[in-house]
């Protein structure tokens, strides 16, 4: 099968990295076409050990093509997603654009990836929200969830070139550009825009983004999101309660068994998921199970993934890989 190919965005962070993951994951790419706006054209990018140059973005870019990656931005996605599916191409956008949109799937390939079927438009979830959902899921299924609460440790690269530059600019004893602080010096509680109650639009879409791909609109999520001095691999504390009484062991084991998932868990060897761990890797990495003494069935753990990767552009792969192969 030969599935020809455009990616949306191929200039950035995201983009450059899908090309790398379907490249990797051997995705059966029949004709590549990487587009970008017009700022971008003209530019190149190397696939296969080929250069390819990168297109603007038009309305007919996608006429004769299968399948459509997006990663340029919501106000892309808004425009050009439905031109794209109206035009017969599966669709899988990166932005925030769709996610909360009854009718477009927000999918992690391991944990629901059944819910394809309603729509060939497809949201990839936010960076945060797909690495928590993996062992959520995992224990949802065998335990029940009764309440969740995150808080983040967020790489700059979260935030693209920009804010690896402004980790960049600000080591070297420069003011910063991008952030509201110097991001070598301080962990900055303030991703994306603060919303009336007090909450971040990234806490938000963590809140909305797991109770919409666990499929339970009423679980209590809430979340506290942090942008932390590291370039690279988001970590995610979770506490979560459980419906179900469980031992640690029955925890481990359920989410070793689980696809995507890696248990590092042996604080005695200083054994538990790091950054540096979990870079240039698809899995997330989960650790530092205990049980939290503070409340019935309460667990806690400590989840980090490569956020470009299984957090952006390896997850968006991996959805088209599982719909191709079944076509
Ligand atoms: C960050 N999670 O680390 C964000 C980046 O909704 O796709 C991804 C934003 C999104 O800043």
């Amino acid at each position: 099968q030969n599935v020809k190919t455009c990616v949306v965005g191929a200039s950035g962070l995201v983009g450059q990295t899908m090309l790398k993951v379907l490249e990797e994951l051997n995705f059966p790419v029949g004709e590549l076409k990487p587009l970008a706006s017009a700022r971008s054209a003209g530019k190149t990018v190397l696939f296969k050990g080929k250069e390819y140059v990168i297109e603007e973005l038009t309305e007919n870019s996608f006429d004769g093509f299968d399948l459509a990656l997006f990663s340029a931005g919501a106000g892309v996605s808004k425009k050009f997603a439905p031109i794209a599916r109206d035009k017969g191409l599966v669709v899988i956008d990166n932005s925030s654009a769709w996610r909360e949109d009854v009718e477009i799937p927000l999918i992690v390939p391991e944990v629901n990836l059944e819910d394809f079927s309603k729509n060939n438009l497809i949201a990839n979830p936010n960076c945060s929200t797909i690495q928590s959902v993996l062992p959520l899921k995992a224990l949802q299924d065998v335990f029940g969830l009764k309440r969740v609460s995150y808080s983040t440790y967020q790489a700059v690269s979260g935030s693209g070139i920009r804010g690896i530059q402004d980790l960049e600019r600000t080591e070297k004893g420069e003011d910063p550009e991008f952030y509201p602080y110097p991001i070598s010096e301080t962990a900055i509680p303030e991703i994306d825009v603060f919303l009336e109650d007090g909450y971040t639009k990234e806490e938000r879409k963590m809140i909305n983004e797991t109770r919409k791909i666990l499929h339970d609109d009423t679980l209590p999520v809430t979340a506290t999101c942090v942008r932390v001095p590291v370039r690279n691999g988001h970590g995610v504390s979770i506490a979560v309660e459980l419906e179900k009484e469980f031992t640690l062991e029955q925890v481990r084991k359920t989410l070793a068994d689980y696809e995507g998932i890696v248990v590092v868990d042996n604080g005695a060897k200083h054994q538990y998921p790091t950054s540096t761990l979990a870079n240039g890797t698809n899995e997330v990495y989960v650790g530092r199970l205990r049980k939290d003494t503070s409340c019935e069935n309460g667990l806690l753990l400590y989840t980090v993934a490569d956020n470009i990767r299984k957090g952006a552009a390896a997850n968006a792969v991996q959805i088209a890989h599982a719909i191709f192969s079944k076509k």
